[in-house]
């Protein structure tokens, strides 16, 4: 007993640490060198994403197409739910975000980086990064902002309302998804475009550093867990 007492206290801390780690400000990211989608999905009920192992900035990538024949919002694109993306973003110190991007096929009208508010009921603020994508290049976009902006302050970098979104500032204390929204020209309908996604980065500024930290993947918290379980068992045999 004493021992399954020692083991969960292993757990239990390691549990902590994540925790820890989850609450401060640090930068999250994904590149997709594993090929796996962690937690992205098609940003609208029209589009998919895929997970490609090779064909990246460099390495794995994440891959937008359409998922069915019709498409009446003419935009692909990815987004995500995941906290890790979501949120406060002034309590998590996010000030700058960055993304590299590459149009695999087909044409574009612009693509936006999109951030919603909230839930389903709001949308959101957008900021253009590109009108025009070269085909089958990889591009690097970097956006910097400051969470607590007025609205005018937001228009003034290049930031858009959408309908039915609150100020820059509130949508920005409670972002509901964090999006590229790709739009295609009418006549490219009949062949629409596909996006390439690459090292989706938000940027975290807090804890006196500026300093870019290094994202803990899954398979380090992973390992963070069996390492204390360990730990835990490891006591629970000297016991
Ligand atoms: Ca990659």
């Amino acid at each position: 007993m004493k021992g399954m007492n020692l083991l969960l206290a292993g757990l239990l801390s390691a549990g902590i640490s994540w925790c820890g780690l989850a609450g401060a400000a640090m930068d999250t990211s994904d590149n997709w060198d594993d090929g796996q989608l962690h937690g992205w999905t098609g940003n609208t009920a029209w589009t998919e994403v895929l997970g490609e192992a090779t064909g990246g900035n460099p390495g794995g990538y994440l891959r937008s197409r359409n998922s069915s024949a019709t498409n009446p919002s003419q935009t692909i694109g990815a987004m995500t739910r995941e906290s890790r993306y979501t949120g406060d973003f002034a309590a998590a110190g996010v000030q700058r975000i960055s993304v590299d991007l590459n149009l695999l096929s087909g044409q574009m009208t612009w693509v936006v980086l999109r951030l919603r508010y909230h839930d389903a009921t709001f949308n959101g603020w957008t900021y253009q990064l590109d009108t025009s994508l070269p085909v089958g290049q990889w591009r690097h976009y970097e956006v910097s902002f400051d969470p607590n902006w007025t609205d005018a302050q937001a228009i003034a970098a290049g930031w858009q309302q959408e309908s039915s979104t609150p100020s820059f500032q509130q949508t920005l204390s409670d972002v509901y998804t964090t999006e590229v929204r790709l739009l295609y020209p009418a006549s490219n309908v009949a062949a629409p475009p596909q996006l390439g996604i690459d090292n989706f980065r938000l940027h975290a500024v807090g804890a006196g550093t500026t300093a870019a930290v290094p994202v803990l993947g899954p398979a380090f918290l992973a390992a963070l867990v069996l390492g204390m379980a360990f730990i835990g068992y490891r006591r629970l045999r000297k016991a």
